[in-house]
């Protein structure tokens, strides 16, 4: 007896309603929507926090980088299901004949196995960073960043040979199989319930519904902490501890009872880290345009701000000019009407409007004017 091998199955062979032309282009569109916004909100993030010469990032409103994170983390968790229901749609497409016909044609299967990996590669490691702390330092921020360009690349010659086909589909008329639209239904559904169990994080009003928001309001002082005291070093604070001012007319320090015995200001204030959570609070502190005054330098300057913590990725960062103009760029002593704790940058710490979390420094030992 002869054994006879199964046929290998044809595109032709698929014939669920999802592998409609028409339901592959409508997912798809609204994919390349929550990948377009990702895109640029990213771009933006990374553009904060390694600014070009040409970049400019206003402080106000104050929850600018909030809102514009927020979407960045909300539109990749929206793109998960949506990709999971694109290659569903067209996984037939793997088994069409000819193989490849043209180079063209080769270039074009050959763009979308780049789209697919690079897209993978962003949505997992995005979502991995979201949940946990941050479980692969710089190589998360540099792979994330260049790989975003080549997804993007490969997106952009992907609809470029495919847009007479997505016009086609998407302009014929509205369609009346249920099969079909049952499967949109679910899609759409997924992809709300993927958002709402997470965007609380983010969305104060959602945090109720959203069981997968692991850090609100977690933390002491009713805060979230990424990097706390201790895994800092900085538990001892010494007694004498003073602030150092570095500006053009020399050097000052300033002990925490003087600081204190400054004018304050009291805002609201929203901690929004990269990784998607934020959460508002009320400061209270010095402005740090009224501290530089005081060695010589005008609001507006850049400052370099230092922290006590040895060693780590964020132990310092820098106020552009747009920061330290804005009074309400503050050097926090009190968060709620209370002392810092020291989770939260006793004896001192940034905190700025529009400003990513990771350059909220806390712990703060000195603040040099560079210009
Ligand atoms: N010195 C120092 N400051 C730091 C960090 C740090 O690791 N070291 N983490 C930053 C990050 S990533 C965030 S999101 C905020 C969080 O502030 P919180 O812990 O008070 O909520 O602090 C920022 N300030
Ligand atoms: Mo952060």
């Amino acid at each position: 007896m002869r054994l006879r091998l199964p046929k290998p199955p044809q595109e032709k062979d698929f014939t669920s309603p999802a592998h409609h032309e028409r339901v592959t282009s409508k997912v798809g569109l609204w994919l390349g929507i929550a990948f377009g916004a990702c895109f640029v909100t990213g771009l933006l993030s990374h553009a904060v926090q390694h600014p070009p010469d040409w970049f400019f990032w206003p402080s106000r409103p104050i929850n600018l980088y909030r809102v514009t994170q927020g979407l960045h983390v909300i539109s990749g968790i929206a793109a998960i299901p949506l990709l999971l229901a694109k290659l569903w749609s067209v996984y037939p497409k793997l088994f069409a004949k000819p193989l490849v016909s043209s180079a063209l044609h080769a270039l074009e299967r050959g763009s979308i196995f780049v789209l697919i990996g690079a897209a993978f590669f962003e949505l997992a490691t995005g979502l991995f960073n979201a949940a946990q702390n941050y479980p692969w330092q710089f190589y998360f921020v540099s792979a994330h960043y260049a790989v975003a360009w080549i997804a993007v690349g490969a997106l952009l010659v992907h609809i470029a040979v495919k847009l007479p086909v997505i016009r086609g589909a998407l302009t014929r008329e509205r369609t009346t199989d249920l099969d079909r639209r049952a499967f949109l239904r679910t899609t759409w559904l997924t992809t709300g319930v993927a958002v709402l169990v997470t965007a609380g994080s983010t969305v104060p009003w959602l945090r109720e519904v959203s069981a997968l928001s692991s850090r609100s309001d977690k933390g002491p002082q009713g805060l979230p902490v990424n990097r706390n005291a201790l895994a800092a070093g900085v538990t001892n604070v010494a007694a004498n501890w003073r602030l150092e001012i570095i500006g053009p007319h020399g050097t000052t320090s300033l002990s925490r009872e003087q600081l204190q015995a400054m004018p304050q200001t009291t805002a609201e204030l929203p901690i929004a880290c990269v990784e998607g959570w934020s959460q508002s609070a009320t400061w209270t502190g010095v402005p740090v345009a009224e501290l530089i005054r005081l060695v010589g330098a005008q609001p507006g300057s850049v400052v370099r701000v230092d922290s006590l913590e040895r060693g780590g990725l964020y132990r310092s960062s820098t106020l552009p000019g747009e920061h330290t103009s804005d009074p309400l760029t503050l050097l926090a002593l009190r968060l709620d009407g209370h002392v810092l704790s020291p989770d939260h940058g006793y004896p001192c710490r940034i905190i700025a409007p529009s400003r990513p979390g990771v350059l909220q420094t806390k712990w703060v030992s000195k603040l040099e004017v560079l210009a």
